[in-house]
């Protein structure tokens, strides 16, 4: 071979040598192979050349052509495999180091508690209803047969929002949730049962008692409902809250204005330990009674057709019994001890026992 080939066969291994990385190696091949390329500019000459001189040198730049070939593509084998291993080695994962921490949230117990009762109702064919916390004094009171200047209304300190017009009745933040299920009669279609959970608002504040609180109250009407019905309804309700198979649960006569006959429901406990279940004591838990005749008249549903029964309870109350939180207050300062304590993570279910 002759001594310009030799020396573009040095020269090319020298460049290759040299080039560290693809980019590098790719410029050596385009100089070398590409169209303005030396070697291609050698083979363009060749046309010129006289015939013996085409055959000889013809043979000799193939010969070369070959060994340039394989040289550039020994090359960029070598240096695709050191940019693999150079980014295998960047890109190595300790699968044995612990997952880093990341904030997660809890559920607030109301939130918690509300979820439960949706499930636990929601088993027994009970669709949620809600309804605004500023209502009319109609639905607040009347509808549900708490006439003006009745006691009932002075017992539940009202908070009284001003008059939209003068001379006009005040509106009220609501002091149940009962004007929701008032809507829902006045509203939807016949028979339905709705659980009916949210803020409730009443001018008292001490260490038991919260301006702001939650109920749950719930409304089952249909043709033919019975005594019979509100008793294993909320039997298998709190059974099933307080995930307690065997709690034994008392109905007590009462008087509620909205509700005739009326009953406050007790469960047995140990006054003593706090304990649920068959510690020898009652514990009133809940009110309930059959739908009066005339809050059904008032939100046009003719009691000799429908009847049905009503409930309620205070959502803090149960939240506080069924876990042990001891202090009411805490329910709404969101200091992070203790919700971090009293917390539920999202990811348990509703509900941790069967019985629904
Ligand atoms: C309509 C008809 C009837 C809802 C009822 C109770 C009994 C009750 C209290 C428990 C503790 C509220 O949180 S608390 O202060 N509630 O005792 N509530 S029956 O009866 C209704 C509601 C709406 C239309």
């Amino acid at each position: 071979m002759s001594d310009d080939l030799l020396a573009l066969k040095r020269e090319t291994d020298a460049a290759l040598a040299a080039a560290t990385d693809l980019r590098a190696w790719d410029a050596v091949r385009v100089g070398v192979l590409g169209k303005s390329g030396r070697l291609t500019a050698l083979l363009k000459e060749l046309g010129r050349a006289s015939p013996e001189e085409r055959r000889t040198r013809g043979a000799a730049l193939n010969v070369l052509k070959d060994a340039l070939a394989a040289a550039i593509e020994a090359r960029r084998v070598e240096l695709e495999a050191a940019a693999l291993d150079s980014r295998l080695a960047a890109e190595r994962l300790d699968v044995t180091l612990p997952p880093r921490p990341f904030p997660a949230g809890l559920i607030h117990p109301i939130s918690r508690t509300m979820e439960e009762m949706a499930a636990i109702f929601g088993a027994m064919g009970f669709e949620i209803a809600e309804g605004p916390d500023i209502e009319s004094d109609w639905l607040n009171f009347s509808a549900l047969n708490i006439p003006a200047h009745h006691a009932a209304r002075e017992d539940m300190d009202t908070f009284y929002l001003p008059a939209p017009a003068p001379g006009g009745r005040r509106p009220v933040l609501r002091t149940h949730t009962s004007p929701v299920q008032a809507r829902t009669m006045l509203t939807r279609e016949l028979p339905f049962r709705v659980i009916v959970p949210g803020r409730t608002y009443r001018a008292d504040h001490d260490a038991t008692h919260s301006p702001m609180f939650h109920q749950v109250e719930g409304l089952v009407l249909d043709r033919d409902i019975t005594l019979g019905h509100l008793k294993g309804c909320l039997i298998d309700f709190l059974r099933a809250f307080f995930g307690i198979s065997d709690l034994p649960v008392r109905f007590r006569a009462s008087y509620f204005p909205f509700t005739e006959p009326s009953m406050e429901v007790d469960i047995g406990w140990n006054r003593k330990t706090g304990e649920l279940g068959g510690g020898g004591d009652w514990l009133e838990i809940l009110g309930s009674g059959m739908v009066h005749p005339k809050v059904l008249a008032n939100c046009g549903i003719d009691p000799r057709e429908w009847q049905g029964f009503a409930f309620g309870m205070g959502i803090e109350r149960v939240t506080m019994l069924k876990h042990g939180i001891p202090d009411l207050r805490p329910f709404y300062e969101s200091d992070l001890r203790w919700l971090r304590h009293y917390g539920f993570n999202p990811l348990s279910p509703a509900l941790l026992h069967e019985g629904v």
